[in-house]
């Protein structure tokens, strides 16, 4: 008999990702929709979609869809979840979205313990829009708008976000993960997991950080871009548990 070992999650729809070669946005998506197969919430739940090459995830997960415009998607989570408490709601969002024009949005929804699950895309840049400096583009990186790399004195310094979000008293669950090869895959569902838990627990505010790569605007190959991401990135964002509640450790 025939054993089927690998196949597409239901909660992806079987439209082809549009993102270059070798970005891991589509490794984050399908970890995110793995996630909702395990856990049977297929049918009871809401994605809330950024600005940013991720702005068609709509078009990818097999489950209801809101689209927020630029920074605001935990406020529309936040909407969301307080009319429909009963559905599992998560934001998917980029650094550019989530660490500049969005920091209000998402530091308050920190702040207030919204019971929902954010999956926090860092690649390093604006990916969609050319590749210009993002909040947490790395000192010295150059990127469209910093061509001699990041300086402080000019450009300031990058915002850790799980560093910033994890003191806050409403943070319930913040860890930062990567998908740079197998193993830290394997990590990365497990900690999106326990963010969407948390919320089915109804624990508070949750978000995965997930270090990511851009080889396109890295000027990098796939492969690379991987390595790049493992030796440049992993030190400036350490990989790690930020907060976790007793209850679902
Ligand atoms: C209100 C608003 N302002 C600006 C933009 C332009 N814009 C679209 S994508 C983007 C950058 C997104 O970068 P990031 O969030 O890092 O996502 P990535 O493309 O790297 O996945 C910007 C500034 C927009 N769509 N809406
Ligand atoms: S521009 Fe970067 S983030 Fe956007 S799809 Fe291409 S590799 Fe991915």
């Amino acid at each position: 008999m025939t054993k089927v070992i690998f196949k597409r999650p239901r909660a992806l729809s079987d439209k082809p990702f549009h993102y270059c070669p070798g970005c891991t946005h589509g490794i984050i998506h399908r970890l995110v929709a793995e996630v909702i197969d395990d856990m049977g919430i297929q049918d009871n739940t809401v994605g809330v979609c950024p600005v940013g090459c991720s702005v068609f995830a709509y078009d990818y997960f097999n489950v209801d869809m809101f689209q927020a415009s630029h920074g605001r998607a935990p406020a529309v989570a936040t909407g969301i979840k307080r009319a429909l408490p009963d559905r599992m709601v998560f934001a998917y969002q980029g650094d550019g979205d989530l660490a500049s024009i969005g920091t209000a949005e998402i530091v308050h929804a920190a702040a207030r313990s919204e019971k929902i699950s954010v999956i926090f895309v860092n690649n390093a840049v604006y990916g969609m829009t050319g590749g210009q400096m993002a909040p947490t583009t790395l000192p010295g990186q150059k990127t469209t708008t910093t061509p001699r790399g990041r300086d402080k004195e000019l450009n300031g310094l990058p915002v850790k976000v799980c560093e910033m979000l994890a003191p806050l008293d409403g943070a319930t669950y913040v860890a930062r993960v990567s998908v740079h090869d197998p193993k830290h895959i394997m990590q990365a569902k497990k900690a999106i997991r326990k963010a969407f838990e948390i919320q089915r627990a109804g624990l508070g505010f949750a978000l995965v950080e997930v270090l990511s790569t851009c080889p396109t605007n890295w000027g990098l190959a796939p492969r690379e871009a991987l390595k790049w991401l493992e030796e440049n990135m992993i030190p400036y964002y350490p990989l790690g548990v930020y907060k976790e509640p007793a209850e679902v450790k």
